[in-house]
């Protein structure tokens, strides 16, 4: 794959690149992205009626198995190949930031060390009144496994939608954002805030935005760079081209 010679001579001098990644990334491991991953039993519900305290509040276990049914299909799935580049990537220059919307804990176990979750990991698990975390509930079907402290529900350890971002890491995506010298927006739609604003941070702070994503987004028309394709054929063609 042929890349601009201006962007390989600006990546092999940039000290400060940050990534934005959504659930396209992780497509090509198998597992489903936002918009489509609703099936079989859980295809009567939008994922965010589904990833919202209210829903949780009304029916506790069915959020509780949609999460426990796609913490199964996690389990069965290795990061691909484009997980593998944004690692190497982070071992090649001196600030590089991966700011992640995926719960799905893939870039960890493709080696990402630099990682921000900005909505949390699915493989986690806390009290919903306490905060407490918990290593090791019991997953029988019957009820929602409750916290050895206050007896409180246990929920996934990710962010719902109306609930805030974990401060530290937003802050730090933001900083990351502003600070750098490419910004690359990743397999997502753009579609969620405040993760789909730090790509127009970076820009309005004098980023090079580059786009690689299965198909065009509301952030294509504002990038400097777009290439349409999969993460996992785009992403380690790139670290070929840039440092051989
Ligand atoms: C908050 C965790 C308030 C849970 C998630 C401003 C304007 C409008 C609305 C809002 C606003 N500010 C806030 C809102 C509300 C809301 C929001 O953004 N709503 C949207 C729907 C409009 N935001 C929130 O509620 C946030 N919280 O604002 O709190 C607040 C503020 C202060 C104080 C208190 C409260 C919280 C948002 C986080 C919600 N949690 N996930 C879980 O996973 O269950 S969001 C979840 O959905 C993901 O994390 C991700 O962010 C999003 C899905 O998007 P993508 O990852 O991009 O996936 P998608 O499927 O959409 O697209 C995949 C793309 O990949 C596609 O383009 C496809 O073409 C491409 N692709 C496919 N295969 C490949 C590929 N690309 C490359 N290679 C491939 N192989
Ligand atoms: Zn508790």
């Amino acid at each position: 794959m042929d890349f601009p010679t201006d962007l390989i001579q600006l990546l092999i001098k940039a000290t400060r690149v940050s990534v934005l990644t959504g659930a396209g990334v992780s497509q090509e491991s198998g597992l489903r992205t936002f918009r489509d991953s609703q099936s079989g039993l859980w295809a009567q519900y939008k994922p965010q009626d589904l990833a919202s305290p209210a829903a949780f509040a009304r029916d506790p276990k069915l959020i509780w198995d949609w999460y426990a049914w796609r913490r199964e299909a996690i389990k069965g799935v290795r990061p691909n190949a484009g997980h593998y580049a944004l690692a190497e990537m982070e071992k090649k220059i001196s600030e590089f930031t991966l700011i992640t919307q995926n719960v799905d804990g893939l870039h960890r176990m493709a080696g990402s060390n630099n990682l921000l979750e900005l909505h949390g990991n699915i493989l986690r698990v806390r009290c919903s009144v306490c905060g407490t975390f918990t290593e090791d509930w019991g997953d029988d079907s019957e009820s929602v496994p409750l916290c050895g402290k206050c007896n409180g529900l246990l929920r996934p350890d990710v962010v719902w939608f109306g609930e805030s971002l974990p401060r530290a890491e937003l802050e730090a995506a933001v900083t990351a954002s502003r600070a750098c010298q490419v910004f690359f927006s990743i397999g997502t739609s753009g579609v969620v805030q405040p993760a789909a604003a730090l790509a127009h941070a970076a820009r309005n702070n004098g980023a090079v935005v580059v786009e690689i994503n299965a198909e065009p987004t509301p952030l294509t028309p504002k990038v400097d760079f777009a290439f349409h394709g999969k993460s996992g054929e785009i992403l380690p063609e790139l670290v070929k081209a840039i440092w051989g």
